[in-house]
């Protein structure tokens, strides 16, 4: 297996298991070389713990990027997810199309939606602001409520194979992986969508929803795309793992803020063998 170099672009939340605090340990495990641009420092993210404290970086990671092109570093796959403001939306797709490396990759999650509404903080050009970021990334990776954002639809409650092929056409996305999709009750799951052509994954839905998945999801994506698995593998072992993650997680009714994957990342080691 070669050694890859990815760049995750994203917030550190400090609190929450979410965002560049579940990528970098899962891309590391994956066994690639992980860096890492934070574009805002939250105490924790905005799902649930009151207002944060927010720290934006826009003005600082305009001046690392430029730093590492004088370097001419450059990145196998670039893997934005959310990113908490319009400058740093801006800088993303500054880095993705300067520092990308022959051959690479880049991935965005618009991570800034769920359950039909923005995530606190957020607004209306910030979402535009990402549905042309998702114009520029080679796959990207939506919830629906997100997918429903950017192809300007309503979020349709009861969930059936025309609106999902509806919505992923309106995307007119070369490369797009939806993920929350299922067609029965007991089921969640992703859609890969490219070429025209779709494949369903589907796996049990356990519990309540719980932050950070969608992360979760997106990093383990990665990770196993850059270990030279296919794309439909790689939403695979990624919507395996999130299973596995939340089932160690339920058996702890206070732990509701994120899931628990450390204990679990072996698992995700082998699940790349
Ligand atoms: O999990 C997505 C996410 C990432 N970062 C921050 C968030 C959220 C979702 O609420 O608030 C800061």
């Amino acid at each position: 297996m070669t050694y890859k170099r990815i760049l995750s672009i994203q917030d550190i939340s400090c609190v929450g298991q979410c965002s560049m605090t579940v990528a970098l340990p899962i891309l590391s495990a994956c066994g690639h070389e992980t860096c890492v641009l934070p574009t805002a420092l939250l105490s924790t993210h905005t799902g649930g713990f009151g207002k944060p404290v927010v720290v934006h970086f826009d003005e600082a990671i305009g001046r690392i990027w430029r730093h590492w092109r004088e370097n001419q570093i450059t990145f196998d796959a670039i893997q934005v997810g959310y990113l908490g403001s319009v400058a740093a939306v801006k800088t993303a797709a500054e880095i993705m199309e300067s520092l990308l490396a022959p051959g690479g990759v880049t991935i965005v999650d618009p991570a800034m939606a769920d359950h039909g509404k923005l995530y606190s903080g957020l607004d209306q050009t910030y979402a535009e602001a990402m549905a042309w970021l998702c114009g520029k990334a080679d796959t990207i990776m939506p919830n629906l409520t997100e997918a429903a954002m950017l192809s300007n639809r309503p979020l349709q409650v009861t969930m059936d194979e025309d609106y999902v092929n509806s919505l992923l056409r309106e995307l007119n996305h070369p490369c797009v992986i939806l993920t929350g999709v299922g067609y029965k009750e007991e089921e969640t799951g992703a859609v890969l969508w490219e070429g025209g052509a779709q494949r369903h994954y589907a796996h049990c839905r356990i519990g309540k929803n719980y932050h950070g998945t969608g992360d979760l999801f997106a990093a383990c994506f990665t990770g196993a795309l850059m270990c030279g698995k296919s794309k439909y593998d790689s939403m695979r072992i990624a919507g395996d793992f999130t299973v596995k993650c939340i089932k160690n997680t339920e058996i702890n009714p206070a732990h509701w803020y994120g899931v628990k994957f450390e204990t679990a990342l072996p698992d995700l080691m082998e699940m790349l063998r």
